[in-house]
């Protein structure tokens, strides 16, 4: 047979992040900065998870900016629309279609065991939705649709994956081969950025005090003051180990942004104090940073352009994720239309 590579199909990968903000350094180094190196060797498809933001209230002005700031925060940090398939969860109906045959399989014990679910049910005890509590099924109805082999994903989000592939397996097991169980796909530095301000939480762009975390929007000058703020301990001592926090987190950041090892960073900081050492993560991170920022402001200022995007990759997204859904219809018993 000719071209037999031709015929074998890439494996797959898919992730999705939340329009709920200008993203922070943790997404960047925990999920998005991994994407840009996958769309090279896998088939990857990327979208904006526009209903799950919905899960917490959204002002609908906000929504619609932040949703097309994420999009093109995807291209400004180089996903390139004509290797990935960009877009937005809810231009494509089978995302919610599929997440109701997927409710209707999974149980009420599996979702109140979720971490994030139980996080966030107590910082928005007001609003303690339906939606929240389902999450996970819809988070599992983006992935299963498009049969992807891995889930590139912050630590943050394992469990949900995990859940993911026991709902996968359970159906399969049920109705007969369906969907490709996924595995997460979790980077070494990266994974998990701490709060600057209190180290043993997670950076989230959620967070109300602005020091803790880097938006990929700070300038120069904020991320340096950022980082010269950031909390430490008193043994002036730049090493990684048990009980020093927020210097394992500076380190871990210099690690992911520079690609030096832990002990390479030990050595050249040796004998130097951790005014020094704030001072070079500051600066590794606002040249890492730069580029996107321009990239960014760019493909801001057209937003008919980012619409056409849009609406090109939610057109092949749907003819993907149909042919899944009408096979796990089918399997279940559903008359599709003939
Ligand atoms: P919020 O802070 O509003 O609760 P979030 O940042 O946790 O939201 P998303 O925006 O949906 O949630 O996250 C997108 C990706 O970033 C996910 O893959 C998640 O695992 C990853 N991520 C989020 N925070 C961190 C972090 N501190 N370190 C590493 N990865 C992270
Ligand atoms: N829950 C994810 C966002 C998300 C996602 C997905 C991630 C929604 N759908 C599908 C991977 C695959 C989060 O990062 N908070």
């Amino acid at each position: 047979m000719e071209n037999t590579q031709e015929i074998v199909r890439k494996k797959r990968a898919l992730s999705c992040i939340q329009p709920t903000g200008i993203p922070t350094l943790g997404n960047y180094l925990g999920a998005l900065r991994n994407w840009v190196d996958l769309q090279d060797e896998l088939e990857c498809f990327f979208a904006v998870a526009d209903l799950h933001a919905i899960t917490v209230r959204q002002e609908p002005a906000k929504l619609r900016q932040h949703t097309y700031e994420m999009f093109a925060l995807l291209m400004a940090i180089g996903l390139d629309p004509e290797k990935s398939l960009l877009f937005v969860q809810s231009q494509v109906p089978t995302h919610t279609e599929l997440s109701w045959l997927l409710s209707c399989n999974t149980q009420f014990g599996e979702l109140s065991r979720m971490t994030q679910f139980k996080d966030k049910s107590q910082k928005h005890a007001d609003n303690i939705n339906l939606g929240l509590f389902a999450y996970p099924t819809l988070m599992a109805a983006d992935i299963l649709l498009y049969q992807p082999e891995f889930v590139p994903v912050g630590a943050d989000q394992k469990q949900h994956c995990e859940l993911t592939r026991d709902i996968a397996t359970r159906f399969n097991g049920q109705y007969g081969q369906t969907f490709t169980v996924p595995e997460p796909y979790i980077m070494k530095t990266g994974a998990r950025v701490r709060s600057l301000q209190e180290p043993t939480k997670k950076m989230s762009k959620s967070d109300e005090n602005q020091n803790s975390f880097i938006s990929l929007q700070d300038d120069k000058d904020t991320i340096i003051r950022k980082f010269k703020r950031a909390v430490t301990d008193s043994e002036a001592c730049v090493r990684y180990a048990e009980g020093k926090d927020g210097i394992n987190n500076l380190m871990e950041i210099y690690a992911a942004v520079t690609d030096k090892s832990l002990e390479a960073i030990e050595a050249e900081f040796a004998g130097r104090g951790y005014g020094d050492f704030k001072l070079a993560v500051g600066e590794a991170v606002a040249a890492e940073l730069a580029p996107i920022q321009e990239r960014f402001a760019t493909l801001m200022k057209d937003k008919a352009q980012l619409d056409a995007l849009m609406k090109v990759g939610a057109e092949r997204a749907y003819l993907v994720s149909r042919r899944t859904v009408e096979k796990a219809k089918k399997r279940m018993g559903f008359l599709l239309t003939k």
